[in-house]
């Protein structure tokens, strides 16, 4: 004990400095790990182990592949029914494969290249995708004219 803390009449530990320094410091250990786990669990983003997010990526697998042209359309045809289905991902910014900071029909191209060449045909064209639109817009227009 240091002089000071052995004439504090409240003082009710024992043992050595070093004891009490080594417990501090594998307290602030736990609770440094403690913090940084619900920092990443919050934002894992900032996880280096997790890496920044994937480009295309729209299922949030960390990988791109054909199981996100399905994803995709979703986010583009039903914004609502996509936060539900994949609530961690940012469609806006992963679905921004074209890279000019809005996601939209302009990125379905960029996508399927990232997909490459054999599997363009699963994702829908343009063309395609407007119609999806469309009819999409139309369903939701007569869900709310019954409501
Ligand atoms: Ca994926
Ligand atoms: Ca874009």
């Amino acid at each position: 004990m240091t002089p000071t803390l052995s004439v504090d009449p409240d003082n009710q530990l024992t043992g050595t400095v070093a004891e009490h320094f080594d417990e501090l410091q594998q307290w602030m250990i736990d609770r440094a790990a403690n913090v940084q786990s619900q920092v990443y669990a919050e934002y894992p983003d900032l996880n280096p182990t997790v890496g920044p997010p994937v480009v295309g990526d729209m299922n949030g697998d960390r990988v791109v592949d054909a199981d996100d042209a399905a994803a995709l359309m979703i986010a583009l045809t039903q914004p609502l029914a996509y936060i539900a289905a994949y609530p961690g991902v940012d469609a806006s910014t992963i679905g921004d494969v074209d890279g000019r900071c809005t996601f939209d029909l302009g990125d379905l191209s960029d996508f399927s290249s990232l997909l490459g060449p054999a599997s363009a045909e699963s994702v829908p064209e343009p063309a395609s995708a407007v119609l999806l639109l469309i009819a999409a817009a139309m369903l939701c227009g007569r869900a709310r004219r019954r409501v």
